[in-house]
């Protein structure tokens, strides 16, 4: 073959890292004195999975609680049916690999693919062939072919396998997770030459061992990208084995699959997986459900919601947006039928309940409405003057603003006058800082909470959003700095602008002009009764706009 075909084919670098018993290593965090003991995560009945000196007794993967005790009856349980912790931490690990490629994809909780097919290439340049692997000593290479490819893949993945190290120990320095990493030129075959040697090692594949690698798997259910479904029908072929793919005719694939599909499960047989490595967004949907015993009372429900909601409000501090709808999610049990079924209702919810940025600064009434706008969706899909039977609750938020960030919205028109402003509002921002309250919301004490989304509460504090940009940008260059006799002048020659009645006049009359014209403005066209958003969702047209970060609580 020649060797052009080769290049393309092995252009890239990509690496899979999978963290080891994550849930497991995520619960040892938080209690140490269990990193010695043999530790099953508890969902239900069943183990999810177990750290590595459980394994030892035969723990495996979603083994029954009773089949796992029998084999262990040492075995320490905790339960892993909150997943935010986990949650939490995935992220972070992701957050961590993108300081090496802005190409990362995630896969589950504790997987990520990373294309670090620019780095390598960065750094070929700077490197100096002759250097040996330096990395042989960390990197399994998997494989008995000794034969390379002349295409350039083989320094390409040794210096990939270099990153994959750095990359591992990053992960352990910052979080305290251990990992395994896979290093190929596809995804394909980077994340099965991931798990050939695990826990807390990396393994490489050169493309000459592909072949070798997709035999070793002992049937097509053991690729990643073929699921039950898949290996049921291909089963009606007779197709069971690796090899078996292989050698199947692309017509009788055909036969059961559409012709791209059957290609493509072919290729994989081969190894070959042209699929490039997407970069991974925020989740298109926060949510968390529970399934549980009997509920038959609303205040039972009522109640249940609220412990859900409690917590999947953390998740949307972490994840930084401002969701826009909610969606309710129950399963109703029929009794007479012995049959459950999901039903789902969803509402607009107003995007300023969630602006406090921290949980524990939510006003709690506006948690309060949000459980309210639950219970009337509730009462929508269950007539709850009749008996009901529920087995699950589920809250999820779906579509989200991003939080307004000051510096792409009112930050200009404050940079500007933040010279007046500072001086006009010297007396106001220091007996505020002084305040209890405006100690517990000052911008700063949030950022000592070392959330970087923590904001202030604009609601609450209307001259604490002046304080927090004068904070940020007295350092500022700024481009039009205003003298005080400009604003005498200005304020002098002007026509008052009406106030709306929702904003502290006192303050209102403070703002530079042109943000009280544009808060005037804001209030004729808007006249929104947030309360009650959910009956009327059409009307909101703007949520994001200035003018709430002045009406009066
Ligand atoms: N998980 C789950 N249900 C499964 C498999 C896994 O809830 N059927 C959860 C528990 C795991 C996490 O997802 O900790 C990650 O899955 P992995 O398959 O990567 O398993 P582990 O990370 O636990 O172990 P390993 O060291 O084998 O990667
Ligand atoms: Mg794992
Ligand atoms: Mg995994």
């Amino acid at each position: 073959m020649n060797v052009d075909e080769y290049k393309d084919e092995h252009a890239r670098t990509i690496i899979h890292i999978d963290i080891d018993c994550f849930y497991a290593q995520v619960e040892i965090l938080k209690r140490p004195e269990l990193k010695n003991v043999p530790l099953g995560i508890q969902q239900k009945n069943i183990v999810v999975t177990s750290n590595y000196i459980a394994r030892e007794f035969g723990i495996r993967k979603c083994m029954l609680l009773t089949e796992a005790m029998q084999l262990c009856p040492n075995l320490v349980l905790v339960n892993g049916e909150d997943l935010n912790d986990y949650r939490t931490m995935s992220y972070k690990v992701t957050t961590l690999l993108q300081k090496y490629s802005e190409i990362v994809e995630r896969l589950g909780l504790d997987e990520n693919f990373v294309d670090v097919t620019k780095l390598v290439e960065q750094k070929l340049k700077n490197t100096d062939r002759s250097a040996g692997d330096p990395n042989q000593d960390v990197t399994n290479i998997v494989g008995s072919n000794d034969s390379y490819c002349q295409c350039g893949c083989e320094i390409r993945l040794k210096i990939g396998s270099l990153i994959a190290d750095e990359m591992r120990r990053l992960i352990h320095n910052q979080l305290g997770l251990t990992s395994c990493a896979g290093i190929a030129h596809n995804k394909l075959l980077a994340k099965i030459v991931c798990s050939t040697h695990k826990p807390n090692q990396q393994s490489m594949l050169f493309p000459d061992s592909a072949l070798e690698l997709m035999l070793s798997l002992n049937n097509v259910e053991s690729i990643p990208g073929i699921g039950r479904a898949t290996s049921d029908i291909l089963k009606s072929l007779g197709v069971r084995t690796v090899q078996d793919l292989q050698n199947a005719e692309l017509s009788e694939l055909h036969r059961l699959f559409e012709i791209d599909k059957a290609k493509f499960l072919q290729n994989l047989s081969f190894g070959i997986d042209n699929s490039p490595v997407k970069k991974s967004g925020k989740p298109l949907s926060l949510g968390l459900e529970d399934s549980c015993k009997l509920i038959c009372a609303e205040n039972e429900v009522k109640e249940k919601l609220g412990d859900l909601l409690k917590r999947l409000l953390l998740l949307v501090e972490a994840d930084g947006r401002l969701p826009k709808t909610i969606k309710l999610t129950i399963r109703k049990f029929d009794k007479l039928t012995n049959t459950s079924r999901r039903e789902t209702k969803q509402t607009n919810i107003n995007p300023q309940f969630f602006t406090s940025g921290c949980v524990s600064q939510m006003n709690p009434n506006n948690i309060q409405k949000i459980l309210m706008i639950l219970m009337n969706m509730f009462r929508k899909l269950v007539r709850v003057h009749k008996p009901f039977h529920i087995t699950l609750l589920g809250i999820s938020l779906v579509k989200f603003n991003e939080r307004p960030s000051f510096r792409n919205s009112i930050a200009p028109f404050l940079r500007k006058d933040i010279e007046v402003q500072s001086i006009i509002s010297i007396e106001n921002l220091n007996s505020n800082e002084s305040s209890p309250e405006s100690r517990t919301h000052s911008p700063s004490s949030c950022r000592e909470s070392s959330d970087p989304e923590c904001e202030p509460t604009p609601k609450r504090t209307k001259l604490s959003i002046f304080k927090r940009n004068f904070l940020e940008y007295d350092t500022c260059e700024s481009p039009s700095k205003l003298r005080v006799q400009d604003l005498q002048l200005t304020s002098d020659s002007v026509q008052k602008v009406r106030c709306p009645s929702s904003i502290d006049e006192s303050v209102f009359r403070e703002l530079p002009l042109e943000m009280q014209q544009e808060l005037w403005s804001e209030y004729k066209n808007s006249q929104i009764d947030y309360a009650s958003c959910e009956n009327k969702p059409k009307k909101i047209k703007s949520t994001n706009t200035i003018l709430n970060y002045f009406v009066k609580q």
